[in-house]
């Protein structure tokens, strides 16, 4: 919006021209100094406020001369081209992220014209195996707002720079933004090794795994993930506790740790709600403290073969820490927790 004001004087002076939003009699903020137009467009204004302006004319250079103020007027924009609109920007425009890694950018929009929606986010452009989610998804009315866009890198996705757009929807109105993700290979072109000892149990003894009896075993009545043995925690039916750990260190110059296993769980309970008997995936210190818990499983999700688990286990490089699987059951009707095949693979520059 814009006001326009004309002077009809045209004398060799110039002109002050002041402004305010509340009455003739109330006390003005010079808006133009020193100006010889004819005109004056205010383009600071608002629709339906009213302004009020008067000029003071002096001789050029002279302002101390100054006229009395003029006759003040006032004027009150109204109507207008303003639509209701909203714009959308990301922040960082690029993103750096390392193959299996994860990066994030922050979406912001905002309102104007009197826009009054919820804004829904979406991403296009990802190449596969990046995923990207909103936190939140929608920008609730009226529609100014930020929101959180995370990149998830999965580790095979090829280096490179792409173009991830992101739409913002409200209403019938949709904009659009962008990032720059670019790809960089994990580590820089590191190395990554497999650091747990045994890892599938095929010596038939524990070592360097530390296992509760029995644990390590070949019978035919649980199957091994591959080769003959595997590790079978539980199973007893009676209340019983089975542990399984291995002390390892993480490189403290990892870039990436990522631990892997195979679970299989059997069970003759029958309930669909109640977790009587329960595996709990831990990292722990050497003094046996719990760092973090990374899954715990029970008999609800018993089910047959195995499936894969995948934890990301950097955050505890730098220390020795075992891997520790503690299986606890309840009195009665036993649950299984077969697991074979481990890989704690560390990727170091
Ligand atoms: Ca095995
Ligand atoms: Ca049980």
């Amino acid at each position: 919006m814009a006001t326009t004001l004309a002077r009809s004087s045209s004398g060799t002076g110039v002109f002050n021209v002041f402004r305010n939003e509340t009455g003739c009699n109330a006390g003005f903020t010079k808006i133009a100094s020193a100006t010889s137009a004819t005109s004056l467009t205010d383009s600071n204004v608002a629709n339906g406020l009213t302004y009020f302006y008067q000029v003071t004319a002096y001789p050029s250079g002279n302002e101390a001369c100054a006229s009395l103020p003029s006759t003040c007027i006032s004027v009150t924009p109204t109507g207008g081209t303003a639509t209701p609109d909203f714009s959308i920007s990301t922040s960082p425009t690029s993103v750096s992220v390392a193959q299996g890694a994860s990066g994030s950018s922050t979406v912001t929009t905002a309102v104007s014209g009197g826009f009054s929606n919820a804004i829904s986010l979406s991403a296009s452009g990802a190449p596969t195996g990046v995923t990207v989610s909103f936190s939140p998804t929608s920008i609730a009315a009226p529609g100014s707002g930020s929101s959180t866009m995370s990149i998830t890198v999965g580790s095979t996705v090829t280096a490179g720079t792409y173009t991830i757009t992101v739409t913002g929807t409200g209403g019938t109105i949709t904009h659009t933004a962008t990032v720059s993700l670019t790809v960089t290979t994990a580590g820089g072109g590191g190395t990554t090794t497999q650091i747990l000892g045994n890892p599938g149990f095929e010596t038939g003894t524990a070592s360097p795994w530390t296992a509760s009896t029995g644990v390590i075993d070949n019978s035919a009545s649980e199957a091994a993930h591959s080769g003959a043995w595997k590790a079978w925690l539980n199973g007893y039916g009676t209340t019983h506790t089975d542990t399984l750990l291995q002390t390892v260190t993480i490189s403290s110059t990892a870039t990436a740790a990522t631990l892997n296993f195979y679970l299989h769980i059997d069970t003759s309970e029958t309930t669909t709600t109640t977790a009587f008997d329960t595996l709990k995936v831990q990292i722990r210190n050497t003094a046996g403290t719990v760092l973090a818990t990374l899954a715990t499983y029970s008999n609800l999700s018993a089910a047959a073969g195995y499936s894969l688990k995948s934890f990301n286990v950097l955050p505890y490089k730098g220390s020795a820490i075992q891997v520790y699987l503690v299986g606890t059951e309840d009195s009665s009707l036993q649950t299984s927790f077969v697991v074979d095949d481990f890989a704690l693979n560390v990727t170091t520059p």
